[in-house]
């Protein structure tokens, strides 16, 4: 998108723990956009290559609120998670995208990567498998 006047890319590599789920997280501060999301003209581009191991339930998800001055949370966005049936019970990473309006109000904007083990530890030990890669969250003029 050569008409992006915002993109940050908020994880790169393989993150994984050995706690039952993790959760990592970036605040965006959106003053400088004020006048285009009170006009609500700007959009939202959410994507990210998530994943996991084999036939391992072990998830990852990115999940993004949208806060006003207050933080109180005006709206939600979710992409994942991805099931290992999604993957074909193959280690993989597929793509995830959403898009949307940035709602009037917003002030602030939350990106949480997370990663959830779900798995039986019996069979297959305490790792948290949920892969994630590539986190992008853009803005951009709406209709670019
Ligand atoms: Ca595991």
């Amino acid at each position: 998108m050569t008409n992006s006047i915002f993109s940050r890319v908020l994880g790169r590599g393989d993150l994984k723990t050995d706690k039952g789920c993790l959760l990592t997280g970036s605040r965006l501060w959106t003053i400088s956009y004020s006048k285009g999301i009170e006009q609500q003209s700007l959009s939202y581009t959410l994507a990210a290559f998530l994943g996991g191991v084999a036939e391992q339930e072990d998830d990852a998800k990115v999940v993004v609120l949208f806060m006003n001055n207050d933080y109180q949370t005006i709206d939600t966005e979710q992409i994942g998670p991805v099931s290992a049936i999604d993957r074909h019970n193959q280690t993989s990473l597929l793509n995830r995208t959403k898009t949307g309006v940035i709602k009037s109000l917003t002030r602030y904007i939350n990106v949480y990567l997370i990663l959830t083990r779900k798995s039986d530890v019996k069979k297959y030990g305490t790792n948290n498998d949920g892969n994630a890669d590539n986190i992008v969250f853009m803005i951009t003029q709406k209709g670019e």
